[in-house]
């Protein structure tokens, strides 16, 4: 039987290289049936060439809608070396196809033009190639696809001295794959753009801007089904939407842990504060700045707020607020005070919306979520053009966390506060930027230092927030005499400089200090914060990673703490556990590494 004649399919767009392929095709005695413009090209440099429609018997259609939809191609190229699909072939005088060449419609580079049209987009809609392809692709077993015209050069070397590699057959399906799985991408995110930012279910989102003004176009968008959350009022941007993704499994979570209704405060993809709906004494509701909101004390929600807002009021300035239940009306009007950015819950009493559209002119952002929304498994996002996935990190925190006591040795099971407050902690960091370390204490987070490359520098930041919150309760700041109109971010900011011990002592930063009392309190010497700071018991530390060192655990003892969770697996785990065990700190077990980025 005469060796079977090897058959190429060729339909390009993109016809670089077409000519010396050709040529190299005809060398090698492969027969070339090609697409309208394809054959044309091949046949005037003078290569034999044969129409697709010499094997269809079909001419081109439909303005070239259909060249190359045919059962004499697809079947000649899907065709495997088994006997049932050779006398399918036969029955149809079909021959097979060893070789696919094709590149597709220039879709992208058509909806990159400014104005372009949904006709003008769909006539670039290739079907015919990527039916060449994907088809080409799946029978790699026996077929070759060349999707880009820089693999030419290589399959006619291979060609000359034999036939294609597997090796090479597998490289060149996979780019096909990917070839038509970025086109796919590419018309299904031109279509989001066109019809998925209205009606009832928005699933593409556009943005003013990304982290920042010139980082255009931005959008935020899901690939299937609907965003799960509504704007209710305002237009979020790009931080807005990091922060309320983060923040709301944060306080769904301390809802499922611990039972009570959970809030948290965000800056920047961290919490500056995060708590539950514990009660709050007269002492903090005046620390908080909340003893003026009626019905504080029969609102969980509010109360959970009025921590997460109090822990560091600071760095909860223009904050993005996230509530585990529905929003009422003590919630809404602690929020009407202060300057915040936005809010995020799974619904609104139709007084507390009323309340919040009043804010920034109408302009504040408030969020619904879908509280039955689950994201997938995996994550992925792409940085500097390099995709990177992962699978979400969905370990569950709760207070049986914390049973396995390290240090000291034979101690008793955590009291409930302590398994609530390290539970708080642990969640929190759980969404803070690494590396993290926090202090919680009294049902919420009392300092929290995000972000530091080093761990040390962590626990101190976190450990000055806990005592700048311990030193708030003292009761020279609880007496100050404010004057008369001053604003409560003035106050915040004036009571940050106390406390933190950076009063200004001379020129104008000093007057203008001074200005906002009637009486100005006198900065805190060294041996008053001490006597303080001893005040100060049963604070909780939760650490994302192991603690390297021991200085870590002597920061803590520092600010009242009895608690400290973090996982092991530092060399200097037994000095550490040992130090902690010095200091009266109960050591936890906590397994679990709890990065974030
Ligand atoms: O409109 S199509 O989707 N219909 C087809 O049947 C078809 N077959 C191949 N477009 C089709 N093609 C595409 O035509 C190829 O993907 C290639 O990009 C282009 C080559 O056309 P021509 O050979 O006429 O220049």
């Amino acid at each position: 039987m005469a060796a079977h004649q090897r058959i190429a399919i060729v339909s390009v767009y993109d016809k670089t290289g077409l000519l010396d392929l050709a040529k190299g095709l005809v060398q090698n005695n492969v027969r070339i049936l090609a697409s309208g413009g394809t054959s044309r090209m091949i046949r005037e440099s003078g290569f034999p060439v044969e129409d697709i429609s010499a094997i269809t018997k079909a001419p081109e259609m439909l303005a070239g809608r259909v060249k190359t939809l045919h059962p004499a191609v697809h079947a000649g190229i899907l065709a495997r070396n088994l006997a049932s699909d050779e006398k399918d072939l036969a029955e149809q005088n079909i021959d097979k196809v060893d070789y696919v060449i094709c590149n597709l419609y220039p879709f992208k580079d058509t909806v990159a033009k400014i104005n372009v049209t949904v006709p003008e987009a769909v006539e670039e809609i290739d079907i015919g190639g990527v039916t060449l392809i994907r088809a080409a692709a799946k029978n790699h077993s026996r077929v070759t696809i060349l999707s880009d015209p820089n693999d030419y050069a290589e399959f006619l070397k291979e060609i000359e001295s034999g036939e294609v590699k597997e090796s090479s057959r597998k490289l060149y399906a996979l780019k096909a794959f990917e070839h038509t799985a970025d086109y796919d991408a590419a018309i299904a995110d031109f279509f989001r753009k066109q019809y998925a930012s209205e009606g009832e279910s928005v699933q593409y989102l556009p943005l003013r801007y990304g982290a920042n003004p010139h980082q255009k176009p931005a959008a935020a968008y899901v690939k299937e089904g609907k965003l799960p959350f509504e704007v209710l009022c305002g237009a979020p941007g790009y931080i807005n939407l990091l922060d309320a993704l983060n923040s709301w499994p944060l306080v769904k979570e301390l809802k499922a842990a611990l039972g009570k209704p959970a809030a948290a405060s965000f800056k920047h993809v961290s919490p500056a504060g995060a708590a539950i709906g514990e009660p709050l004494t007269a002492e903090e509701r005046k620390v908080y700045m909340v003893d003026d909101i009626p019905g504080i004390e029969s609102s969980p929600l509010a109360a959970a707020y009025a921590r997460a807002r109090g822990a560091d009021r600071m760095s909860s300035f223009g904050d993005m607020i996230a509530l585990s239940d529905i929003v009422d009306v003590p919630t809404a009007s602690i929020i009407s005070k202060e300057v915040s950015d936005g809010v995020v819950a799974p619904g609104y009493e139709d007084a507390a919306l009323e309340i919040l559209r009043k804010k920034k002119g109408g302009k504040y952002l408030i969020l619904q979520m879908d509280e039955a929304y689950e994201p997938a498994r995996s994550e992925t996002r792409t940085v500097y053009g390099v995709t990177l996935a992962q699978g979400r990190n969905d370990v569950e925190i709760s207070p049986k966390s914390f049973t396995t006591i390290i240090t000291p040795k034979g101690a008793g099971p955590l009291p409930e506060n302590a398994q609530r407050d390290l539970t708080i902690a642990t969640i929190a960091i759980k969404y803070t930027q690494s590396n993290s370390v926090c202090y919680a204490a009294r049902g919420q987070v009392v300092g929290l230092g995000a972000g530091q490359q080093s761990r040390i520098h962590c626990t101190r930041l976190a450990g000055d927030k806990a005592d700048n919150w311990w030193l708030r309760f003292h009761p020279r700041v609880l007496g100050i005499k404010w004057k008369k109109g001053t604003k409560r971010p003035d106050k915040s900011n004036a009571i940050d400089l106390l406390v933190s011990g950076q009063l200004p002592k001379s020129g104008t930063e000093r007057e203008q200090f001074e200005n906002f009392f009637d009486e100005v309190p006198a900065a805190f010497t060294e041996e008053e914060k001490t006597e303080w700071m001893s005040k100060l018991s049963d604070v909780c530390v939760s650490s994302d990673a192991f603690f390297p060192f021991t200085d870590n655990v002597y920061r803590a003892a520092r600010s009242g703490v009895k608690y400290i969770a973090a996982p092991g697996g530092s060399q200097n785990d037994v000095p550490v556990f040992e130090t902690a065990e010095k200091l009266g700190i109960t050591f936890v077990e906590q397994n679990t590494r709890l990065f974030h980025h």
